[in-house]
């Protein structure tokens, strides 16, 4: 058995006014429960530091910065990673980059029990438009303010496994789950801030948007035989709700931990990598099984074309 006892830490709502420094100081609590309950790992959610601040429309470059980081750690999230060197335990989480080169993604990252940052991800899947938009009910401008990421989907050596990440849209996507799986990942960690309801269709509520969700994340880790922790920001921002659903799926597919709350809370499980075994060498054995000579369109066509 290879076990790593993994927490899902869902961080309830971060308000526009909410300073770094509280937003640390709750995920050090929140760390501080995880060790207390055995955790060695930790999943935090998408651009964790901050409101999802891509619902508002802004135009001036020096207030959209205001939302991001220059460096990992840094004087506010520094405690943060002080605190995780201190329990050994390591972690994944999201925050917005800006790269000395004056380039934005929306990153995440993962660190070693020394708090030392082994791998980098840069969100992919980047939802939402660019320019306002009167027609929906809220803005989500995630293709206004990112650039979409130019590292891939690496996998990474460590915490004794493959592991691997994303971040929120890009679980929607089977592409991101497979690449990982054609590296053999072990356990996909993910953070998520997605509003509770579809700004272009409203009757598309909660229900639905966890209904999808669960659903992304099942058959992503099923049809990859891998560990998938999905980290939710939930709850209501100024305003705007966000679903939580923080969730550890295992290898077959099943649910084995779920939030039941829309604020902070902590879900720990021991996840056994071993498990992933059996899948990856019987029904999804992708040596075995997979027909590339079939799959050219995947990577040769972006959007559906009739014949
Ligand atoms: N943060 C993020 O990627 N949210 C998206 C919302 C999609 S609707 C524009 C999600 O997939 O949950």
């Amino acid at each position: 058995m290879r076990k790593i006892v993994s927490a899902v830490i869902q961080l309830g709502p971060i308000q526009k006014a909410d300073s770094r420094s509280s937003v640390v100081e709750r995920m050090i609590a929140l760390l501080d429960a995880a060790k207390k309950e055995g955790a060695t790992y930790a999943v935090f959610p998408e651009l964790t530091f901050t409101t999802f601040f891509p619902r508002w429309y802004m135009e001036d470059q020096v207030e959209v910065d205001r939302w991001f980081e220059r460096s990992m750690p840094n004087a506010a999230t520094m405690p943060l990673f002080e605190r995780a060197k201190e329990h050994g335990m390591g972690m994944y989480l999201g925050y917005a980059e800006l790269t000395p080169e004056g380039r934005h993604f929306n990153t995440s990252i993962l660190t070693d029990t020394s708090s030392n940052i082994i791998g980098k991800y840069r969100k992919i899947h980047l939802p939402g438009h660019a320019e306002y938009d009167d027609k929906r009910t809220h803005q989500h401008l995630e293709k206004r303010y990112f650039e979409p990421g130019d590292l891939g989907f690496p996998v990474w050596r460590a915490h004794g496994g493959l592991m691997g990440m994303a971040l929120c849209n890009d679980r929607r996507w089977p592409e991101t789950y497979r690449v990982m799986g054609l590296q053999g990942v072990e356990m996909i960690s993910l953070g998520f801030n997605t509003p509770s309801v579809n700004s272009q269709r409203s009757e598309e509520g909660a229900e639905d948007r966890l209904f999808h969700h669960r659903l992304s994340c099942q058959s992503g880790a099923y049809q990859n035989a891998c560990w998938v922790l999905a980290s939710a920001k939930a709850g209501v921002e100024d305003g705007h709700p966000l679903i939580g659903g923080s969730l550890i799926v295992d290898p077959n597919g099943h649910i084995v931990a779920e939030s039941k709350t829309e604020d902070d809370e902590i879900l720990v499980h021991d996840c056994d990598l071993d498990q992933c075994n059996f899948g990856k060498t019987t029904i999804f054995d992708f040596a075995r099984h997979r027909r590339i000579e079939h799959y050219g369109l995947i990577t040769s066509r972006v959007g559906a074309e009739a014949p």
